[in-house]
């Protein structure tokens, strides 16, 4: 369903064909076809990408980057031309965007997709991710897995948790564990949340984000979910992919340089029941993602690898960027704490700062009427050398308590966590809850809505275990008392080496495909 009225007159494809130049650029998209000679200046993801793929079905490449309603919102009626009388011939039919592989790279890749383990032999998050790592197309994988610059934060956000041990209580009664807890006045059944991360259709072409709205309802625990501004699914349909009431929802907000569209945004998140406004604040600019860049969102015919072979390709190759990029030009870099005031005014929903990184911000955000506050770096795909959010929480909860601000104010972190004890340490930090985003990302990725639940079991029975291990059975019980934070700080610690230990030590396997 192309979700256009259909009195138009259809269009065949040899007419379709004729429209093959920058100046008289038709295409055809869900069998449809439009004039997109006016947008391609205007295009978020380049001109090239347009003008090469001039005259033809460009379905494949446009799904998995727009979400359902961008062609109504952006094209006129009169560029909307009519549908389509029969398919285009194969030729003119443009594969899914996959730069820089070649079709035995391609069939290599959905040969291991076909041969998925079961997810049984999935046993926890960084198996998602090794198999995502070998089924995902190379623009996927470099825009899911990328950091900034050297990717220090990006591997300081989890190697932080490697700081932290725990001093267990024994002889508690744990026999039941209860993990239910309060996030921005809501009741939850488990303190993680998926947090918004964009372009989920670019791992899961058919579900995106959808998918993962019902794998977040579809366990026997409902998970919070955060949904981006960027994300490959509209906002109507993810709300609607909800599968119970208590299903709860967020928006993730990228403040627009055009305050209009932000505040309709916030409306429509309002009529959909969404239940919070995160604001994202750590992207006035966006981070230097060189693996993400390296794959550009440029022209590409066949499928195949894209050589540059002249001056003038080079040249042509400048005006087009990397995935985040290309999607990013809209926020806006003059944000300021008066904007969070206006905000405030605008909407009765919780709003959340996301990307706090020091004490005083948060502190900031509490006296000025925000619900909470979300430490974190963006996934490390920021500011590099940003500190891991684990440390900031350590250091943050007392500063707050000193200013009465701990209690109604809700304190999250996201950023490397992996494991039910990383969520446990910071829950014993204080934190009301956390988030997780290349995990579901990558489960997402390999099997859809059953991937998301199985990763919400793995992580939920890992948190499980390790708190009736610490000898605690409820939420609420958890203080810092049971860690060992002297190393928190180390960022290098010089041991030893335990070389009987290590020679000794065999090394877990992640899962394998069947055909390994
Ligand atoms: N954060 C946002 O606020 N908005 C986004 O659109 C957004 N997109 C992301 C896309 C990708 C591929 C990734 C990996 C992260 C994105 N984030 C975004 C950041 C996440 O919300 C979250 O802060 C981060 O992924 C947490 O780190 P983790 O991936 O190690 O769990």
């Amino acid at each position: 369903d192309n979700g256009q009225p259909s009195k138009k007159k259809p269009i065949s494809p040899d007419e379709v064909a004729k429209h093959n130049k920058p100046d008289d650029c038709w295409v055809v998209i869900n069998g449809y076809v439009y004039d997109v000679t006016f947008f391609i200046p205007n295009h978020p993801g380049g001109e090239d990408v347009i003008k090469a793929n001039a005259g033809k079905d460009v379905t494949a490449m446009f799904a998995p980057l727009h979400a359902k309603g961008t062609l109504e919102k952006n094209i006129p009626e009169d560029k909307k031309l009519g549908p389509l009388s029969k398919p285009m011939p194969k030729k003119l039919v443009c594969p899914p965007y996959a730069p820089g592989e070649s079709p035995y790279e391609i069939m290599t890749k959905q040969k291991l997709r076909d041969n998925m383990p079961p997810l049984g032999n999935v046993l926890n998050l960084y198996d998602f991710e090794r198999l995502a790592s070998k089924i995902l197309t190379n623009q996927a994988w470099a825009y899911y897995s990328s950091g900034a610059d050297d990717e220090i934060t990006y591997r300081e956000n989890h190697n932080a948790y490697h700081r932290i041990f725990f001093k267990p209580h024994i002889l508690v009664d744990v026999e039941h564990v209860n993990l239910k807890t309060t996030m921005l006045g809501e009741k939850t059944d488990v303190p993680f949340y998926v947090s918004a991360t964009a372009l989920c259709k670019l791992g899961n072409p058919e579900g995106g984000e959808v998918d993962i709205a019902k794998g977040c309802g579809s366990t026997s625990y409902s998970v919070p979910q955060m949904i981006s501004t960027l994300a490959s699914c509209s906002l109507d349909e993810v709300a609607e992919a909800k599968v119970n009431d208590k299903q709860l929802q967020w928006f993730q907000l990228y403040v627009n340089s055009d305050r209009k569209i932000t505040r309709n945004l916030i409306k429509h998140a309002e009529e959909l029941g969404l239940k919070a406004i995160f604001v994202t604040v750590d992207a006035p600019s966006l981070g230097n993602r060189e693996k993400d860049q390296k794959i550009k969102f440029t022209t590409q015919s066949s499928g195949g690898p894209k050589i540059l072979q002249k001056k003038e390709d080079e040249k042509k190759e400048k005006n087009s960027d990397g995935a985040s990029k290309a999607l990013s030009k809209f926020i806006d870099p003059s944000l300021s704490w008066e904007d969070i005031a206006k905000l405030r005014e605008i909407t009765k929903l919780p709003i959340v700062i996301k990307g706090v990184q020091r004490a005083e911000d948060a502190v900031r955000a509490a006296q000025m009427g925000c619900q909470g506050v979300v430490l974190s770096n963006h996934g490390g795909r920021q500011l590099d050398f940003s500190r891991a959010p684990i440390e900031v929480l350590a250091e943050t909860m007392p500063i707050l308590k000193h200013h009465g601000l701990d209690k109604n104010f809700d304190v999250f972190v996201d950023g490397g966590i992996r494991r039910g004890t990383d969520i446990l340490k910071a829950l014993c930090l204080g934190a009301t809850g956390v988030g997780l985003g290349r995990p579901f990302l990558y489960a997402n990725s390999c099997y859809g809505q059953q991937g998301v639940a199985h990763a919400i079991d793995i992580i939920t029975k890992e948190l499980e275990m390790s708190m009736r291990l610490l000898g605690v059975s409820k939420i609420e019980d958890l203080n810092p008392g049971f860690l060992d934070l002297t190393s928190l700080h180390s960022r290098s610690v010089s041991v030893a080496r335990d070389s009987l230990y290590e020679n000794s030590y065999k090394e877990p396997q992640l899962a394998k495909f069947l055909i390994d």
